[in-house]
């Protein structure tokens, strides 16, 4: 009977059209002839879902029954976007479907259109997150993902009058076909209450009583491998109230008081906090924090427990990674359940935890680094803030005997800040609990061993300390983003196998002198660019010509990624058209430059950079003195679909962070592997980009990361003179040329009395020449397109499963197990 109702594995056109329309009818409850293409995609998921079900029931049973060594990612994001198309493909469904929905009358574009992005992320390190779990099932990995199932994700911006405003984003309004609820895994966190000392005989252990429960449900997403049977899952945890009512309440007729417990626990999983690299200290945010941690180490510590074996052995079957510091709870949680309900000694106990941790730090800026106020937690984690306490004094103890009497060594290395009131450091709880910590590009785990945490690589040594380059997965970022590269790249090579190992694009520079071969790629470059072209002119009303130079930056607003350097650029390029003869106008290359992102909601610098550029833009983009040659464009609602349909359309990306500020980037790396170039600072990943596609492919600018802090010390105590070219563009401001001055004037502060703490004058004059050679380097189109080819075909590192692998062999020591 099980082998009749298993959905049939091969399926084609035939067999999908049966469970389309199985599903219409049932799982929709419609006719066949009611079907719009919001109910087609609704049927096309769930017959993908049917068949991912399968897949992730295998995967469990066999993961289980091996019960190999597993990893758990725990991250507070996961910006997964859109899911049907990347399971189609990774399915290899997507022609027989789309074959299906042809003939039932839809088209498969207008049916991928409706799907809503799960947007449970801020940006890079949401995104990072939901392509490891792409690696991780695509390699066969046994792996977990655990977040948090927001009600809301990431803001939706929309642009009125130039600025961002912010609007909810309610994702889950009509059903969500990508999760399995499990309303039998159920786990009861507790919040607050008191501690209880027990002495029994010459043993003390502590009791955490009292306070209130809140329980977390969980939601399971599948992943599906790419090209593999295995489906890998990640677990969302939503949060509801112990009990429905207060019925006692109720009864009484306080109506309002009696659901009140009920939607403060719903709250807590409402929200995702739309900071990026911005630490407010929120108390919600550190009860969701815990909630999830605690749901999260439940499960895992049940599924261990199943096993039977000894607690010795949970190291050699448990690997958590922290993905920053935003589940480093986890440490103290799992202290705890050792210490205090599995009755372990002390240092058995943090023997197994700090073989179990490891932690991946995305940041060196000093505003994003996580810290509480020890009175926060004392209230609503009182057991907890008594262990960080004693894993804090055993810690200064061991440090003491390396650094005997250095006081100042010890302030600097406690897991307390030693403040009024005090604050527990979370990265330095997540360095003492893991075995491992990596930075995530080369540049950036070196200077997190010279700067933050240099006095612990002194007392640690440098061994605890790695490098794990970031990686973005092929399979969305090329395969689905740009479905015409793609087929070039499997044509000209002759296998898909690129797809599982991004290094064989290599052998794509033996056809840079393919005539032919250079024309089709230009051919792809230029659809695409159409394609962003209409997108464009549906969503801001500005036609744009295709063929101009189509310049990107893409990202959060922030003003480490200078955004507005981007755009006092701009108007240095508008008013030097302005002030050409036609025949030297003849001389301009055509440009389309793009901007896309989302400002923090509270950030007020960042949200002027938006008006600013939007006020550039609808000066510019009326100018009809300058004859097309210049056209500023500002995306709104940048998100993961939206990208996906930007980065293939690119001719040059900005990455242009001050250096030594960009962790890494991720977006450099899927505009290169999508054969745009870059123009970029000495920062992050640009520079091994650099490394692996050479000096002739990519436009590198301005000041070194190791030059900055002298620069700064300048600007603050010396009168350093502004790059002339900026000065004039800032006058150019302030006479009202775009708008009234005075709103802008608290954006150009940053750069007198702010101390230009990013730079932008010291960079200025470098960008400009940079973009200069850009300008030249595109009138050569023979040349560009090479460049174009090489850059694809060097981009083999940067695939996520290369990064992955190297977190399986070096850190979390785990094997594939192939279903
Ligand atoms: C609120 C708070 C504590 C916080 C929230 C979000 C702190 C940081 C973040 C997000 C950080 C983030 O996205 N970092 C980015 O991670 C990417 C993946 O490693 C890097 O490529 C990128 O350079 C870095 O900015």
């Amino acid at each position: 009977l099980w082998e009749k109702c298993s959905v049939p594995e091969t399926i084609n056109k035939e067999t999908f059209q049966k469970s389309f329309i199985r599903h219409v009818n049932t799982t929709l409850a419609r006719s066949i002839y009611n079907v719009d293409n919001f109910s087609a995609y609704q049927a096309t998921a769930h017959a993908v879902r049917d068949r991912l079900i399968q897949r992730w029931n295998e995967t469990q049973q066999i993961h289980t029954e091996r019960d190999q060594k597993r990893v758990y990612y725990l991250s507070l994001e996961f910006l997964l976007g859109r899911s049907l198309d990347n399971a189609l493909l990774n399915l290899g469904l997507k022609d027989s479907f789309g074959e299906g929905v042809k003939e039932l009358g839809f088209k498969m574009e207008d049916i991928l259109d409706q799907e809503v992005d799960a947007a449970l992320g801020n940006g890079g390190l949401g995104r990072l997150a939901a392509c490891y779990m792409d690696s991780l099932a695509t390699l066969c990995y046994p792996a977990w993902g655990y977040g948090v199932r927001y009600t809301y994700g990431i803001f939706q911006q929309k642009i009125v009058d130039g600025y961002q405003d912010e609007f909810p984003d309610y994702w889950l309004n009509f059903d969500n076909p990508w999760e399995l609820p499990r309303v039998d895994i159920v786990v009861d966190v507790q919040f607050g209450g008191h501690v209880n000392k027990i002495t029994e005989g010459d043993k003390v252990r502590h009791e955490w009583i009292g306070g209130e429960t809140v329980q977390a449900v969980a939601y399971d997403v599948p992943i599906p491998g790419y090209g593999v049977k295995n489906c890998i899952n990640i677990r969302l945890w939503n949060s509801k109230p112990r009990r429905k009512f207060d019925f006692g309440k109720f009864n009484a007729g306080e109506y309002d008081q009696a659901v009140q417990e009920q939607m403060k626990a719903e709250f807590l999983t409402a929200v995702l906090y739309p900071n990026d690299n911005h630490m407010v200290g929120k108390e919600l945010r550190l009860k969701q924090q815990y909630f999830w941690v605690a749901a999260s180490l439940h499960d895992i510590v049940r599924r261990f427990k199943k096993s039977q074996r000894d607690w010795n052995e949970f190291p050699d079957q448990v690997a958590i990674q922290l993905n920053d510091t935003h589940p480093a709870l986890a440490i103290v949680e799992l202290q705890r359940i050792l210490v205090d309900e599995e009755r372990l000694d002390w240092d058995a106990a943090w023997d197994i935890v700090t073989h179990t941790f490891a932690f991946t730090n995305h940041t060196v800026l000093p505003e994003a680094m996580e810290k509480w106020p020890v009175p926060m937690i004392s209230q609503l984690l009182p057991r907890h803030i008594q262990i960080i306490f004693d894993l804090n004094l055993f810690f200064l103890q061991r440090v003491e005997k390396f650094a005997p009497g250095d006081r100042d060594f010890l302030a600097r290395l406690s897991i307390i800040e030693e403040s009024t009131p005090q604050y527990v450091r979370m990265a330095h709880l997540a360095i003492v609990g893991s075995h491992r910590v990596n930075g995530v590009a080369k540049l950036h785990s070196k200077l997190i061993k010279e700067t933050i945490f240099k006095d612990f690589v002194k007392y640690y040594g440098p061994d605890k300390f790695e490098n794990k380059t970031n990686g973005i997965t092929p399979r969305r970022w090329l395969h689905q983003a740009n479905p015409k590269l793609s087929e070039l790249i499997t044509e000209t090579l002759g296998h898909k196998d690129w797809l599982k190992d991004l290094t064989l694009l290599k052998k794509l520079e033996e056809s840079v002198h393919d005539k032919e071969f250079r024309r089709r790629w230009m051919a792809v470059k230029h659809s695409n660019k159409v394609r962003l072209a209409e997108y464009i002119r549906d969503v801001v009303d500005v036609d744009v010509n295709p063929n101009a130079l189509f310049d990107v930056q893409v990202k959060r607003i922030h003003e480490y990624k200078r955004q507005f350097m981007n755009i006092l650029g701009v108007i240095h390029r508008y008013n030097t058209i302005k002030s050409m003869s036609p025949e030297q106008m003849r001389d301009v290359v055509p440009r389309v430059v793009i901007f896309g992102g989302k400002a923090a909601p509270g950030y007020y610098i960042a949200k002027l950079v938006i008006k600013l550029i939007n006020s550039v833009a609808s000066v510019v983009n009326k100018d009809s003195t300058i004859q097309d040659l210049l056209k500023v464009i500002f995306i709104p609602d940048y998100n993961v679909s939206v990208a996906e349909i930007i980065i293939p359309a690119s001719d040059i990306s900005q990455h242009i962070s001050t250096a030594g500020t960009e962790a890494s980037g991720t977006s450099n790396m899927k505009f290169v592997l999508n054969c745009g170039l870059i123009l970029g600072t000495v920062d992050g990943a640009n520079i091994e980009i650099h490394e692996e596609i050479g000096d002739d492919n990519i436009f590198m600018f301005g000041h070194l990361a190791e030059q900055v802090d002298d620069l700064r010390y300048a600007h603050r105590y010396r009168d350093v003179p502004m790059d002339p070219h900026l000065d004039a563009v800032i006058k150019d401001i302030e006479s009202g040329s775009f708008g009234e001055a005075r709103i802008f004037a608290p954006l150009i502060n940053t750069l007198t009395f702010g101390k230009d703490y990013y730079l932008i004058s010291d960079d200025f004059g470098s960008y400009l020449d940079a973009q200069k050679l850009v300008d030249e380097a595109y009138k050569k189109e023979k040349d560009w397109v090479k460049k174009s080819i090489l850059c694809t075909a060097n981009m083999g590192q940067f695939s996520s499963d290369r990064a992955i692998k190297e977190y399986a062999e070096s850190i979390w020591g785990i094997i594939p197990v192939k279903v």
